[in-house]
């Protein structure tokens, strides 16, 4: 971050504080991202669980999601199914950019965020939480639902 750029952000702070705005309100540009479908597909026997969930970006700068993790989860990562030919892989993915006044979709057959490592017994009708961190600063902490296969056909 530039040093103009951390100016700024604690310049907004300050005038947020001072008019008593709530921390979610869109003023100062804060919280240009917000996050709707969030969920998760659980597999039985602790194996890998896949978070899917689709950002929108309300703002009029592309930002991008540069990290993740949870506190339900040992490790989380954002991960790209890549198809070649008639098998499947899965690739690492460092940043994901949600364009400006647009959305991206983390989908089944596109990115996932992998869930591995569970640090509690979870199971499908609980909800787990995500923290997202994105490159304008903002960190989201959103909930999803955890669903079953079944459910998820
Ligand atoms: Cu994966």
């Amino acid at each position: 971050m530039s040093i103009k750029k951390k100016t700024f952000a604690a310049l907004a702070c300050t005038l947020a504080l001072s008019f008593g705005f709530a921390p979610a309100a869109q003023a100062a540009g804060a919280q240009a991202i917000s996050v709707k479908d969030a969920w998760v597909r659980w597999l039985p026997n602790n194996l890998p669980a896949a978070g899917y969930a689709t950002l929108v970006n309300a703002s009029d700068k592309p930002v991008d999601l540069v990290d993740i993790s949870s506190s339900d989860y040992g490790d989380a990562m954002l991960h790209q199914t890549v198809s070649n030919g008639s098998s499947q892989k899965m690739v690492m993915v460092d940043r994901l950019t949600v364009p400006a006044h647009g959305q991206v979709a983390i989908a089944p057959g596109g990115y996932h965020v992998m869930l591995e490592d569970a640090k509690r017994k979870i199971a499908p009708g609980d909800t787990v939480r995500l923290k997202l961190k994105f490159s304008d600063g903002e960190t989201l902490d959103a909930p999803f639902a955890v669903k079953s296969p079944a459910q998820t056909k």
